[in-house]
């Protein structure tokens, strides 16, 4: 049952539960993104049990909150707390990827769910949130919109594109949080096309940037959302590090999880690791 909360113990019951289905959910699929679902968790339990207005019960309230998960394949994670919020029941997180379901491997717009945008072609998420700010803006309306980016969607021409376009606009009712879990498809960032000095970049680009050394501390993400929401004249962004495959030993920072889902042995010891008892 849907009650938002600032409870840190609450809300870190709720990311185990989560962890649990969404890698029960790949398990079940046999693909899927791993890595980058789990490095998500702790920012959308926050998101959507503390931060959000919108109504589970409600999909089309006009005055709801939005958010979008550019960040498209790390659904699994999205899924598993819509669910836990009530948008749908929890044993549907078992049609992941299956022909006829609504939980395809990246997310289709349908409110029904409670998914606002089609992601999943990297790079698209922060220009689709800056038009959902700017018509708030425009109808006068008291709506704030939250996007999830991945590190690697940083490496895009497009991305920075639509960071220009925020804060020329002024989008001071837009949050953007990057999960910066420093690995893409084919291994470290580093090794491939640094990204640093990431906060420098956002406030030269004219926004509010606060950087949190642990993005999976939920008392960390609930203040940097506390100052988005007064932050005038300007966009936010959350830089929140976090650890890709994070909460199961075997998976965390391992590229090789990017986009492999859990095997029955690893489910298995997964599930151990989350207290489940299997
Ligand atoms: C435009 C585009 N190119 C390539 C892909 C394939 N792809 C899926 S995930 C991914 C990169 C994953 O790294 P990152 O974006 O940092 O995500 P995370 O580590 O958070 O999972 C790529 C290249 C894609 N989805 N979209």
């Amino acid at each position: 049952m849907f009650k938002r909360t600032r409870d840190v113990e609450v809300l870190k019951e709720i990311a185990r539960q989560v962890r649990i289905d969404l890698l029960k959910a790949l398990h079940h699929a046999k693909s899927g993104h791993t890595g980058g679902s789990l490095s998500s968790v702790e920012i959308l339990v926050a998101l959507y049990f503390a931060e959000l207005r919108h109504d589970p019960k409600n999909p089309r309230w006009e005055n709801r909150d939005r958010f979008v998960l550019s960040k498209g394949h790390g659904v699994p994670a999205l899924y598993a707390v819509l669910a836990h919020a009530g948008y749908f029941p929890r044993e549907e997180l078992l049609t992941l990827r299956k022909p006829g379901s609504r939980l395809q491997g990246h997310p289709e717009y349908d409110l029904s769910i409670g998914i606002e945008a089609t992601t999943g072609s990297l790079g698209h998420g922060l220009s689709a949130a800056n038009g959902m700010a700017l018509a708030a803006k425009l109808d006068k309306k008291d709506i704030r919109v939250y996007v999830l980016l991945s590190d690697g969607e940083l490496q895009e021409g497009a991305t920075w594109e639509a960071i220009m376009t925020a804060s020329y606009r002024k989008l001071d009712n837009l949050c953007a949080i990057v999960d910066r879990n420093r690995f893409q498809n084919d291994g470290a960032m580093a090794d491939i096309k640094d990204i640093e000095p990431l906060p420098d970049k956002w406030r030269a680009f004219g926004w509010e940037v606060e950087v949190l050394s642990d993005g999976h501390d939920f008392a960390g993400l609930l203040s940097a959302f506390d100052r988005a929401r007064v932050t005038k004249g300007k966009p936010f962004v959350i830089i929140a590090n976090t650890i890709k495959g994070k909460g199961i030993s075997i998976f965390e920072n391992q590229g090789k999880y990017h986009g492999v889902a859990p095997t029955d042995e690893e489910l298995k010891l997964a599930l151990r690791e989350l207290g489940e008892n299997i």
